[in-house]
């Protein structure tokens, strides 16, 4: 044999071989699209699956835990009245814990892995600038029941919010301070500088303070870590304060108070959404006594769901509902009722999880709800549309320990 007939011999081998893999490639590509469209319909075998991404460990549990109990609650409500057309709903439990590395492991669980339908959380703002960026991006809708940091539902189309954002709520906590003792005039405000939701309402708290003719005498920075504030309580207290607002969480939050009290503060303190939860009276105890904290909800809020949800948690934790359980059962409240909706139109056993999120995530943003927080509905960037704020104090028990939010407004 030539040189030459090997040659073209070889080129025959490798144009046969270059159709093959085309030909391998094509099917391959008709497989996948065959898997987008019919082959993986939503399993619904087991329920509707919805994710929750709360803060289940670390310090941020004590915020977290508030948030499970109300979707607990929302789902044997809501699968006790049939669910969506006689399929329940499934609640599946994923940790954020307290930082963003957790919301994002929590987050590529519940997208990948559990295939929920829609996802609630993550606990903080600062939890969602990193995680929910992962959902928009793979097109699953997330409703946040605390987040309420500038610019959350900005991060993308799939990202709502039903917790209120911190603008509209916390300036009502001024506002009653002020009505408390209007001979308030000296303002210290302190606020953890590492926390995105934090810097978002001290702003606002510091807006408002101006507004209402008030001397803002010194901004103190902390870390949501920390527990030692007594260099700044010191600096603060040295000028003489009628009145401290804090924006922070629970844990540092509930520290500082203790410790302005220890040094002898006796005004007024207003705290930011990071107190809004009971679970603060194990931090501080007696010395709680009196915080003023805005509120997106109230127990007394008219209403046969409110009444209903109510009285389920009362009967389940042996409490008023707080805020963060009325947010996140409204979360859960809205994924089904907009499921509902997406079922009327289409059957949603015959989607595939892919469309199913999409038409999900279309339907909650049009859709109008009566909750627990009232009458809600969602801006087309997805931030919630709610009418009724309240402020209430911090009252601690007799027995020094525990405590309960008194409504002022
Ligand atoms: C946020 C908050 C926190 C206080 C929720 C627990 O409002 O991170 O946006």
């Amino acid at each position: 044999m030539s040189k030459f007939i090997v040659l073209v011999d070889m080129k025959k081998q490798t144009v046969h071989r270059n159709a093959g893999l085309l030909l391998l490639a094509l099917l391959l590509g008709a497989c996948a699209q065959q898997a987008n469209t019919g082959a993986s319909k939503v399993d619904l075998t087991n329920g509707i699956p919805i994710g929750i991404a709360l803060a289940q460990t670390s310090n941020v549990a004590l915020l977290g835990q508030e948030g499970l109990n109300g979707v607990k609650i929302a789902e044997k409500y809501f699968n006790d009245k049939g669910g969506v057309d006689g399929v329940p709903i499934r609640l599946v439990l994923q940790d954020t814990a307290g930082d963003e590395a957790g919301a994002i492991n929590a987050f590529q669980s519940l997208i990948g892995k559990d295939k929920v339908v829609g996802i609630v959380g993550p606990t903080l703002s600062q939890q969602a600038f990193s995680a929910s960026p992962l959902a928009d991006r793979a097109k699953v809708p997330v409703i946040g029941a605390s987040t309420t940091a500038k610019n959350v539902p900005e991060i993308g189309d799939y990202v709502a919010r039903v917790s209120a954002p911190i603008v509209i709520v916390a300036p009502n906590s001024i506002k009653a301070a002020l009505k408390l003792n209007p001979k308030i005039k000296k303002v210290a405000v302190f606020y953890a500088q590492n926390d995105v939701f934090s810097k978002s309402e001290t702003e606002i708290f510091q807006e408002t303070l101006k507004a209402q003719g008030l001397d803002i005498v010194t901004v103190q920075k902390f870390q949501t870590t920390d527990t030692d504030f007594q260099a700044q309580a010191s600096n603060a207290l040295s000028l003489n304060p009628d009145l401290v607002v804090i924006s922070g969480l629970a844990a540092d939050g509930g520290n500082l108070v203790r410790q302005l009290r220890e040094l002898g503060y006796k005004g007024v303190i207003v705290g930011g959404n990071g107190f809004n939860t009971s679970n603060i009276f194990a931090v501080c105890k007696a010395l709680c006594d009196g915080v003023l904290v805005a509120q997106a909800y109230s127990p007394q809020h008219p209403g046969e769901v409110n009444k209903t949800f109510r009285e389920a948690y009362l009967n389940q934790y042996k409490n008023e509902p707080p805020q963060y359980s009325a947010q996140a059962f409204t979360a859960v409240q809205v994924y089904v009722e907009a499921l509902k909706e997406v079922d009327k139109k289409t059957d949603i056993k015959n989607l595939s999880l892919e469309e199913l999120r999409v038409e999900l995530n279309k339907q909650l943003l049009a859709g109008k709800y009566e909750t627990p927080l009232g009458e809600i509905s969602f801006t087309p960037v997805g931030d919630v549309v709610q009418k009724d704020f309240y402020v209430a104090q911090l009252k601690v028990d007799k027995d020094g320990k525990n405590g309960k939010f008194e409504f002022i407004k």
